[in-house]
C-alpha cells in the first residue's frame, strides 16, 4: 500500500500546525502551503521544519488559494492521499473589513481546489473542508445545533464558508469525490492568534501578572461560544477523512460560555480576582490585589461586528458515536493550558 501523502493549506495556522504534527507522528508525508510574506509566518512550524537537503517526511510549498494554478501544481506535483483544506482568512471581524479577498480565499479557494482534484481525475483523493460553527449563527431558538440545523451565517466570514460547505457536498454528490465538512466549534489553545478573544485575554492578563500596565479593550463580553481544544480537534480532522464514507461531522463540547466567563476563569487561574462594574458600553473590569482596585479592562466599540453571533453551543453527539470523539481537553484545562502557556512567554519577553 502506497504511504499516506497529506496536502495541508493553512499549515501556518493554529490548527495546521498542529495537524502536521499529528499526521508526522502517524508516519505520513506531510506537504503544507505557505504564502510569500515580507516576514517569516512560519513561527508555529518552525520546529518540524527540517532543511529539505536532509532526511525530512516534511515539506512546504509557496502557493495561495487565491492564484489557481499554484493550487493545480502542488497537488499535481505531489499527488497527495488526503488534503486538509484548512487555509482561510478565519477572523469573522475582519471579514467585514475585506470580505471580498474573504470570499476569494475562504470560499473560492476551496473551488479551486476541488476543482484541481476533478481536472487530474484523483478520485481517490479524500478531501477534508474546515467548515465553521459560523454557518449557524442565528439561533432560531434552539439553544444548539447539530448537524441538521439550519444555517443563517452573519458575517461574510460566515457567507464564504457556507459556499465552501456546500460546494464540497456538491463534489461529492456530483463526482463521487470523497469530500467532507468538519463543521468544527471555536477551538483554541496556545498557539492561537492573538487578535482571537481568548488568546487577547490570555496574553494580557499573564502580562498583566507580571507588572503592565496596559488596558484590555474589548468588545461584546456576554457573547457565548463552545470552546474546545485545538489539539483535540485536530484528532477529529484526521478521523473524518479515516471513514469508510465521506459525511459532515459536528464537533463541539456542548458547553458554551460568555466572553467574561473566560476572563474570570483565566483570572483565577493567576490568582487574580475580577470585579465587574457598569453595564453596556460602560461595563469595566477591575483588578482587586493587595486591597487595591485597579482598571484594567474597558469596553471599545470597534470590536464590536456590524452583525453579532451572540450564542453558540454544539450537539456533536454524532461524533461521539462515529468517531469516538472524547476531547482530553475541559474548558477548565484548555484556559490553564493557555495561561500557563503565556505566562512563560511573559516572563521571556520581559528577560
Ligand atoms: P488560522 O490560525 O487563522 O490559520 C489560517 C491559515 O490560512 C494560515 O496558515 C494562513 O496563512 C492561511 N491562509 C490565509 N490566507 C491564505 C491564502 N490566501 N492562501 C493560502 N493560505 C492562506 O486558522 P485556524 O484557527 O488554524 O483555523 C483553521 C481553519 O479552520 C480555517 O479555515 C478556519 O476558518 C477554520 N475554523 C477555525 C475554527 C477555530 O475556532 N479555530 C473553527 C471552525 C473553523 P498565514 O499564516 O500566512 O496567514
Ligand atoms: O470572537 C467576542 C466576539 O474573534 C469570539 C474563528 O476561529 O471561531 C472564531 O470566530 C467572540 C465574538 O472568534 C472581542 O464578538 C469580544 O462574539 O475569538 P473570536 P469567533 O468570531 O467566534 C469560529 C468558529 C471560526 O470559524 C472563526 O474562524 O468574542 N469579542 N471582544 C471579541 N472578539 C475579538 N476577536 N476581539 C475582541 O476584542
Amino acid at each position: 500500500m502506497r504511504r499516506k501523502v497529506a496536502l495541508i493549506t493553512g499549515i501556518t495556522g493554529q490548527d495546521g500546525s498542529y495537524l502536521a504534527e499529528l499526521l508526522l507522528k502517524k508516519n505520513y508525508k506531510v506537504h503544507g502551503v505557505i504564502r510569500k510574506s515580507s516576514s517569516f509566518n512560519t513561527s508555529r512550524i518552525d520546529h518540524i521544519y527540517v532543511d529539505p537537503h536532509n532526511k525530512t517526511n516534511f515539506f512546504l510549498h509557496y502557493g495561495d488559494l487565491t492564484d489557481s494554478n499554484s493550487v493545480y501544481n502542488i497537488i499535481n506535483k505531489i499527488r497527495p492521499t488526503e488534503v486538509y483544506n484548512l487555509g482561510a482568512q478565519s477572523h469573522v471581524g475582519v471579514s467585514f473589513e475585506n470580505p471580498e479577498f474573504t470570499a476569494e480565499v475562504s470560499g473560492i479557494g476551496t473551488l479551486r481546489i476541488l476543482e484541481a482534484i476533478r481536472f487530474l481525475n484523483m478520485k481517490k483523493i479524500k478531501f477534508y473542508q474546515a467548515s465553521t460553527s459560523e454557518l449557524f449563527g442565528e439561533t432560531y431558538g434552539k439553544n444548539i445545533f447539530n448537524e441538521i440545523s439550519k444555517f443563517h451565517p452573519k458575517s461574510p466570514y460566515g457567507v464564504a464558508k457556507l459556499y465552501s460547505y456546500w460546494i464540497t457536498s456538491v463534489y461529492r454528490e456530483s463526482y463521487g469525490l470523497f469530500a467532507s465538512n468538519g463543521i468544527l466549534f471555536n477551538h483554541e489553545s496556545p498557539r492561537r492568534g492573538e487578535t482571537f478573544v481568548t488568546r487577547k485575554i490570555t496574553r494580557f492578563l499573564t502580562k498583566k501578572k507580571l507588572g503592565s500596565k496596559e488596558i484590555l479593550y474589548l468588545g461584546n463580553l456576554n457573547a457565548k461560544r463552545d470552546w474546545g481544544h485545538a489539539k483535540d480537534y485536530v484528532e477529529m480532522q484526521w478521523r473524518i477523512l479515516q471513514q469508510k464514507k465521506p459525511d459532515d461531522f459536528v464537533i463541539a463540547t456542548g458547553k458554551a460560555f460568555s466572553v467574561k466567563q473566560f476572563i474570570d476563569i483565566a483570572s483565577k487561574v493567576l490568582n487574580f480576582k475580577i470585579e465587574w462594574k457598569g453595564k453596556g458600553l460602560k461595563e469595566q473590569g477591575y483588578l482587586i490585589h493587595n486591597n487595591k482596585k485597579e482598571l484594567i479592562i474597558k469596553i471599545d466599540k470597534k470590536y464590536f461586528r456590524p452583525n453579532e453571533v451572540d450564542y453558540l453551543k454544539g450537539d456533536a453527539s454524532k461524533a461521539f458515536k462515529q468517531l469516538n470523539f472524547k476531547p482530553k481537553y475541559s474548558f477548565k484545562k484548555l484556559v490553564e493550558d493557555m495561561v500557563e502557556s503565556d505566562l512563560i512567554l511573559a516572563e521571556k519577553e520581559i528577560h
